[in-house]
């Protein structure tokens, strides 16, 4: 019998590439039938055949309150009513861009934008135009959203230079673009040693959560930091994922260290498209109109989505609320450790504030060569036995999960129960 999931799927790839309008949701790393949602509720997603799945997707993050928290509904339907959008200044750009640089003291000056993308494709170009220079550094297995500069991998290793991950971006554009191994201190000492004076920004995922989690070794973020002084380049945190996650101030407030610019998404636009990239006055005020690095944006810092990026933050940075979502993913983790151990199975995990990962590996990996040994296959069949008994985790080997404010013992104890079977198929 046809489900419902699959009539829409087939629909939905006569007009839309693979049916999705962003790849990871085509289910084509684990295969099958991606569910097509029509509602959500605090931890939990109904699909259109009137399925319940408990939700550690989160919409890749933003979700951090739970879905369709009554606070942020309320906040988005208000604003709603008053105006969609302006593309004029409004007060409560600026109660949000006072709120993150309140949350974020490295954050002095901040310009809002609509995606993650923006964001990261804003600050290299604000990096490079600050420091006149056209190198970036970043590492395989992070990703900052899909601007050409960014889509670069390479064989990694220092001083490799960046060979494009996508059609359609120019080899002279990814050549700018050297790809380290995330975590290798080495590489980074001997790449500025080389070509420091040419490097405008390095840009790092703080805790990786774009190639399973990766936590940062000991002194690699200091070691990034040291580096972009001693040279001159601006050190970029891209924290659409981790920012508010990891802790009510990010990674950077979690690790101690002081980014130049942080770019930021997801959970400060609350589920809406709100991203944003700040730092440090002296460079903020190198973009237009103030400055000669240009960047604009029709739905800038739109009034709805504001509205309910300020609901989210507000929510968030409320006594206790890190530790108490903290908790529950640790005691997911945990749980997911215990039942793997019982059947045998080689399995890890490890949880960061409110972003976990899976690895069907005996230890978690701490470098991108460490995830790709991981069983994918093995995965891949978790994955569809979690998804039969309604549990939705993301559908990629190489994704972080994340918990809401919503799940509790009833959401941990249904995803022990289905993993205990999961483990064993
Ligand atoms: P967006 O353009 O997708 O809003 O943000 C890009 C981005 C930038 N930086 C980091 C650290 C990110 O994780 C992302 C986007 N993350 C993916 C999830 N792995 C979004 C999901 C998707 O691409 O559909």
């Amino acid at each position: 019998m046809t489900t419902r999931n699959e009539t829409l799927f087939e629909r939905a790839r006569q007009r839309i590439p693979a049916g999705v309008n962003s790849p990871v949701r085509a289910f084509r790393a684990v295969g099958g039938t991606p569910p097509f949602f029509e509602r959500a509720s605090g931890p939990h997603l109904w699909d259109a055949d009137g399925k319940r799945y408990i939700d550690y997707v989160g919409s890749w993050g933003p979700m951090v309150l739970g879905h369709t928290h009554p606070q942020v509904v309320e906040a988005v339907q208000a604003a709603a009513a008053r105006a969609l959008s302006f593309g004029a200044p409004t007060e409560s750009e600026i109660e949000l861009a006072e709120a993150i640089c309140r949350l974020m003291p490295s954050v002095e000056m901040v310009r809002l934008v609509s995606s993650g993308t923006e964001a990261t494709m804003s600050a290299i170009r604000l990096a490079r135009g600050h420091t006149g220079r056209n190198l970036i550094v970043k590492f395989e297995g992070c990703y900052h959203g899909h601007a050409d500069s960014l889509l670069v991998k390479a064989g990694s290793g220092a001083l490799t230079f960046g060979n494009p991950s996508s059609a359609g971006v120019p080899p002279e554009i990814a050549a700018l673009t050297l790809v380290l191994d995330f975590n290798n201190i080495d590489q980074i000492e001997k790449t500025f040693a080389a070509r420091g004076p040419e490097i405008a920004c390095v840009i790092v995922e703080p805790v990786a959560g774009n190639m399973n989690l990766v936590l940062p070794a000991p002194g690699f973020l200091d070691s990034l930091r040291e580096n972009c002084s001693r040279h001159g380049a601006v050190l970029i945190l891209d924290e659409v994922m981790t920012g508010f996650r990891v802790a009510l101030g990010g990674a950077q407030a979690r690790y101690g260290i002081k980014p130049d610019l942080t770019t930021l998404g997801k959970v400060i636009g609350g589920g809406l498209p709100v991203g944003a990239f700040g730092g440090k006055r002296e460079i903020m005020e190198k973009i237009a109109p103030l400055g000669p690095v240009y960047q604009a944006g029709t739905l800038s810092g739109n009034p709805v989505a504001v509205a309910a990026g300020l609901a989210t933050l507000k929510l968030l940075d409320t006594p206790g609320f890190q530790e108490k979502i903290s908790g529950v993913a640790d005691a997911l983790i945990q749980g997911l450790k215990n039942e793997a151990q019982k059947a045998g199975v080689v399995f890890s995990a490890q949880s960061v504030g409110s972003m976990f990962g899976l690895y069907f590996r005996a230890v978690p990996p701490t470098s991108f060569a460490e995830v790709m040994q991981c069983d994918k296959d093995r995965f891949n069949k978790f994955f569809h036995t979690m998804l039969e008994r309604g549990v939705y985790l993301a559908p990629s080997a190489y994704e972080a999960g994340f918990v809401s404010a919503t799940h509790g013992t009833t959401e941990i104890d249904a995803t022990l129960a289905a993993a205990r079977e999961a483990f064993k198929a």
